[in-house]
């Protein structure tokens, strides 16, 4: 009996800011792990005024190898990214975006510059010298928002209990607008999956 209600007291996340973790496995059609998807949950009721729109990783989209780090950078609306040049060559970053158009004119070794992105959406990157360099910035107004790792999935915590719509976005999803689905968060964990259709 006692060790019930103490089961029951640790899953009961008491008072009105009930709040649940949502683990979101995401798949593509041929039932592979997608990595670097974008899950983000969208409560119905909208976010709680006062909750800080953060995150747990770098605001950081660096230049190295000839490469940008990371292929998929999220970050909150408002958020100052900077792009450290780590390589010994020069980069010249630009986006023709929408969500945020600008241009890094030619810098070098250790070099960085920032850029604040104030628009939601995607923001496509490239490199005026390297073609080959290419990355993608999401930029988000929903706090509850995470990364897919090399296994396919995503872990977001502290999303509040409710009606709330799951969005996956990839660089390489084939429908133009992204994944959406309906969801009802608890005030426990929830792990689901999702299918995204990718290009070819
Ligand atoms: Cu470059």
């Amino acid at each position: 009996m006692r060790k019930i209600l103490l089961a029951l007291a640790a899953s009961c996340v008491c008072g009105p800011a009930m709040a649940g973790e949502v683990t979101v496995d995401v798949r593509d059609q041929m039932g592979r792990p997608v990595h670097d998807a974008v899950v983000i949950v969208r409560p119905t009721a909208g976010v709680a005024p006062g909750k800080p729109l953060t995150v747990s990783w770098p605001l950081v989209m660096a230049q190295q190898n000839i490469a940008f780090q990371p292929y998929v950078l999220i970050v909150p609306l408002g958020s100052t990214v900077s792009f450290p040049n780590r390589d010994k060559v020069r980069h010249h970053v630009y986006s023709f975006s929408t969500a945020k158009r600008f241009e890094l004119k030619l810098y070098g070794k250790d070099e960085s510059r920032t850029v604040i992105f104030d628009k939601p959406g995607v923001v496509p990157l490239g490199c005026n010298i390297h073609d080959s360099m290419i990355a993608f910035i999401y930029v988000t107004d929903v706090p509850y928002a995470a990364k897919t790792g090399a296994d396919g999935q995503a872990v977001v915590p502290d999303v509040p209990s409710g009606a709330a719509t799951l969005t996956v976005w990839h660089p390489d999803l084939k429908a133009r607008t992204p994944f959406t689905r309906p969801v009802q968060i608890a005030a426990t964990a929830l792990h689901t999956a999702a299918a995204i259709e990718l290009k070819p």
